[in-house]
């Protein structure tokens, strides 16, 4: 990756052909004293990781597999403001190299035509000296086909029908997301940061299923609070905010 124009991220890079997961690789050199920044990115990923022990397919040279370390001093209860940031910036990064319209499924997917082109998973590690997060994206680029039980999958080749050459894609999503990183620590840009999300946010006015381990109801979605939580109106009226649950919309 040449020609990232970013000051701290991408400055170390771990490359492999073939890896488990770039979360649990990236994991364990924080451990050893990674710096803020460093990326690791593979190939093909064995035991690629969604959320909730999902699994993530990564076949061979067809995506982006990619893990980026950041140290911004926060606590458990803000990983979801990172998962946005990511999320913007990878949508943003997917329009200015592709042109397609992608757009944000809350909490953590990106998606072109309603179908899901890349999953974002960030994890918090204590390193010993400092508390830090693991932010994993996934991007299907040139993937031709997907198997049977992944119908709402989606890649760049298939919605934009071309090729595309990763590198100038990670690119951009580096500079992309330095850009909002820096503004994310100033913390007075939180609220243009939400506003920017919830205009490319798919789910925004729109019904959903929320669907939770004890209860499955639908909801209008009203809102995003700063700290990246959905605020909801079920259909008594009542409003609920809903943190790291389980929304699912309907076709997705
Ligand atoms: C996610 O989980 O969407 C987060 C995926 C994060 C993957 C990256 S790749 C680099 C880094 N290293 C890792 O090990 N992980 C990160 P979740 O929202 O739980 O969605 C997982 C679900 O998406 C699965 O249960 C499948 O239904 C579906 N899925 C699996 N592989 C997919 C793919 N390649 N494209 C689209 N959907 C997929």
């Amino acid at each position: 990756i040449k020609q990232s124009n970013t000051l701290c991220l991408g400055k170390e890079i771990a490359y492999y052909e073939e890896i488990d997961s770039t979360n649990t690789r990236l994991k364990a050199w924080a451990k050893e004293g990674a710096m803020e920044g460093s990326i690791v990115i593979a190939e093909e990923q064995l035991q690629g990781k969604g959320r909730l022990g999902r699994i993530w397919d990564s076949p061979k040279e067809t995506g982006i597999w990619m893990s980026i370390l950041v140290k911004p001093q926060i606590g458990i209860e803000k990983i979801p403001q990172i998962t946005l940031l990511a999320g913007l910036a990878t949508c943003e990064a997917i329009r200015k190299t592709t042109g397609l319209e992608a757009m944000i499924k809350w909490p953590n997917d990106i998606v072109v035509n309603n179908k899901k082109v890349c999953g974002i998973l960030c994890e918090l590690v204590n390193t010993g000296k400092d508390t830090a997060v693991i932010i994993g994206i996934g991007i299907n680029v040139n993937s031709k086909k997907f198997p049977d039980d992944l119908p709402y999958a989606t890649s760049l080749y298939l919605e934009g029908k071309e090729v595309y050459m990763r590198e100038p894609i990670i690119s951009c999503l580096l500079e992309q997301l330095e850009g909002y990183y820096i503004q994310y620590k100033k913390q007075l840009s939180l609220h243009n940061i939400i506003e920017q999300y919830k205009d490319k946010c798919i789910n925004m006015n729109r019904e959903v299923n929320i669907v939770s381990s004890t209860e499955s109801y639908r909801a209008t979605v009203k809102d995003i609070d700063v700290e990246g939580r959905l605020i909801v109106q079920k259909q008594n009226g009542i409003e609920e905010t809903i943190l790291a649950g389980e929304v699912s919309v309907r076709g997705l």
